[in-house]
C-alpha cells in the first residue's frame, strides 16, 4: 500500500476554541502530509511494500528507523483526527467502556488525571495513550512516533504532545492543552469502536 493523507473529518475551524484552524492547517496539511510523503519515499524498494500500515509500523520498528518514524506517525495521526470531534470530551462515555475504565483504571476522574499526567510526563516529543493490553486497559506514554502497537498493546485513544500539536494555541502550557483535549475534544464513540474491536 501507499500512504495517503485523509481529509479531516470536520472543518478546520470546527474544534475552536480548543484547537484552532491555524493549528489544524499546519498539523494536518504540513506535518501529517510530510509523514505521508516521506513514508512513501522510504517505503519504495523495501520488504514492506504491499503490506498493511499496521504491519509496516510493527515490522519496521527497531529495524528501519526512518521508515518507522514516518509510518508510525502516519498511523498515529490517522487515528488522532478521528479521536477528536466538535463538542466532544467529558465524562459521558459509552456504557461498557465506562465500566471497563472503572474496573481497570479506577474510574473516569482517575483516568483523566493519569492520562493528563502521562502526557505532561512525556519528556520531549511523543504521545500519551489509553490502550488495551492483555485484555486490560492501560495508560501509556511513548516517545516520537512510537505507539502501544509496538509494545504489545492496542491503542484506543491517543493525544499528540509534540509541540506542533499545541504551541500555536497554548504556547508552553501542555497541561492546559491535555485538559482541553480530554474535557472538550475526545470522540468517545470512536474510542468505543476501537475498544470493541481490540
Ligand atoms: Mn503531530
Amino acid at each position: 500500500m501507499t500512504f495517503t493523507l485523509p481529509n479531516l473529518p470536520y472543518a478546520y475551524d470546527a474544534l475552536q476554541p480548543y484547537m484552532s484552524k491555524e493549528t489544524l492547517e499546519y498539523h494536518h496539511d504540513k506535518h501529517h502530509q510530510a509523514y505521508v510523503t516521506n513514508g512513501n519515499n522510504l517505503l519504495k524498494g523495501t520488504e514492506f511494500e504491499g503490506k498493511s500500515l499496521e504491519d509496516i509500523v510493527k515490522g519496521s520498528f527497531g529495524k528501519n528507523a526512518a521508515l518507522f518514524n514516518n509510518a508510525g506517525q502516519h498511523y498515529n495521526h490517522l487515528h488522532f483526527w478521528k479521536w477528536m470531534k466538535p463538542n466532544g470530551g467529558g465524562e459521558k462515555l459509552p456504557g461498557k467502556l465506562e465500566a471497563k475504565i472503572k474496573s481497570d483504571l479506577g474510574g473516569y476522574a482517575k483516568f483523566k488525571d493519569d492520562f493528563i499526567a502521562a502526557g505532561v510526563g512525556q519528556f520531549g516529543s511523543g504521545w500519551c495513550w489509553l490502550a488495551v493490553k492483555g485484555g486490560k486497559l492501560e495508560i501509556m506514554k511513548s516517545a516520537n512516533g512510537e505507539s502501544p502497537l509496538v509494545h504489545g498493546a492496542t491503542p484506543i485513544l491517543g493525544c499528540d504532545v509534540w509541540e506542533h500539536s499545541y504551541y500555536i494555541d497554548y504556547r508552553n502550557r501542555r497541561p492546559d492543552y491535555l485538559k482541553a483535549f480530554v474535557e472538550n475534544l475526545v470522540n468517545w464513540e470512536y474510542v468505543d469502536e476501537l475498544f470493541s474491536k481490540a
